[in-house]
């Protein structure tokens, strides 16, 4: 019986903002002190996780002085150093300091705009400098309260110069990011631009540099607004363009709770790694949530540790869902086969419309079919309450992949 302790090969990553948040909430004071980066770096080796992602004024204080920067930069190092702990994705924040009150590239003020550009191009340098590959955007402030300021066209076509502009930058500077759009639909921001994966995905067709940026989604931003994390991650699947993902939980309808991976919609997420491990999405398994207000250090690393052994043993289920005799059986009943029309309806020819158009369709009997979802859903609800097959079948370390 495997005990789900992670290891790096399993590609865990967590921000130095998920299990450093102090849990300061627009009600109430920090309830923990938090941790410095190197002992987040320490512990999160310790766990087993894979790496560590950071926004540029997580590692280096807005206003710190480039004596400071050094300073931080090489203790941050060093512990990276030690654990072989790696940093696959960098981000900016846009969102905290007031300048960005009303929004950093979609400020109306050219000034703000123009300053937003400038930390991105400083943050990017400070990612390059630890590796960071895939670069995101998540614009917490880019949005509105007052649709009357006029600014929802001007503001797409800010954001679009901003983001040509920087892709630009990254290849001028030799450091090739992939960028990754992250889409929520409100808070802070009483609408925030680009909501949705769909609305991203949209978005990006309209860049200079289409093939250099993905998205970046979330199960609670998805969530939020109503809509299911499997279809957003599937449709980010198929267009190419899943480029990283940030795994939480949330329940509908609320304040964007970045709750444990799996605490709250264990479907949802048996789904979210089931796309994951089937596609062979190679990419990081990056949590962006954090424990509870609650909670005391202690309860931060239970809840990091709870995170990644959800993740696995959802792994674990989803390899017993694939191979699942009745479940596999209910599978194929569901999908009816017909080579002839297959054929007939694939490719388009005149011929093949003509053909088509002169078949007669039983409608009544296509009507009639039942397909048997009710009996393979309550399968998969029995595969998640442990009520089916026996043993656990997590895949052999030999065989699960490695390296960046
Ligand atoms: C949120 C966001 C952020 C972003 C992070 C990376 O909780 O609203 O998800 O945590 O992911 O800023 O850019
Ligand atoms: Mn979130
Ligand atoms: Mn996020």
């Amino acid at each position: 019986m495997t005990d789900y302790t992670p290891t790096p090969a399993d590609k865990f990553t967590f921000g130095l903002w998920t299990v450093g948040q102090t849990g300061r909430d627009p009600f109430g004071e920090a309830t923990r002190r938090g941790f410095s980066a190197p002992d987040i770096v320490r512990k999160l080796a310790e766990l087993g996780a894979y790496g560590v992602n950071f926004h540029d004024n997580d590692l280096v204080p807005i206003d710190a002085s480039a004596a400071e920067r050094d300073r931080i930069a090489n203790d941050f190092r060093a512990a990276l150093n030690d654990t072989g702990l790696v940093v696959p994705m960098a981000t900016t924040n846009l969102f905290s300091d007031p300048a960005f009150k009303d929004g950093a590239f979609t400020s109306a003020d050219a000034r703000v705009r123009a300053y937003a550009l400038q930390k991105t191009m400083q943050a990017m340098d400070l990612g390059a400098e630890f590796g960071a590959q895939t670069y995101v955007f998540w614009g917490g402030r880019e949005g509105t309260e007052v649709d009357g300021s006029g600014k929802l066209l001007d503001a797409l076509g800010w954001f679009r110069d901003s983001l040509d502009f920087l892709a630009q930058y990254s290849q001028d500077q030799g450091y090739n990011y992939r960028f990754a759009l992250e889409p929520k639909p409100n808070e802070p921001r009483g609408d925030i631009f680009l909501p949705t994966v769909g609305s991203a995905l949209g978005f990006i067709a309209t860049l200079k540099q289409p093939e250099l940026f993905g998205v970046n989604p979330e199960f609670a931003h998805e969530t939020m607004a109503g809509l299911s994390f499997p279809h957003a991650i599937a449709q980010a699947i198929d267009a190419g363009k899943l480029f990283h993902i940030d795994l939480n939980d949330q329940k509908m309808g609320r304040f964007d709770q970045d709750l444990r991976f799996g605490a709250e919609n264990l479907k949802g997420a048996f789904f979210t790694v089931k796309l994951l491990e089937d596609s062979g999405y190679a990419g990081p398994r990056h949590f962006d949530a954090h424990a509870l207000r609650t909670e005391d250090a202690e309860g931060v690393w239970t809840f990091a540790r709870g995170c990644m052994r959800t993740y696995l043993i959802l792994k674990d289920k989803v390899a017993q869902f694939n191979v699942d005799p009745e479940i596999q059986a209910a599978l194929q009943a569901y999908r009816v086969q017909d080579a002839e029309l297959e054929a007939l309806s694939q490719g388009y020819t005149p011929e093949k419309a003509r053909g088509l158009k002169n078949r007669s369709f039983d409608r009544s009997a296509l009507g009639q079919r039942g397909p048997g979802l009710e009996h393979l859903d309550q399968l998969t609800v029995e595969v998640l309450l442990g009520v089916r097959g026996s043993a656990p079948l997590r895949t052999p370390r030999a065989q699960t992949e490695v390296g960046a």
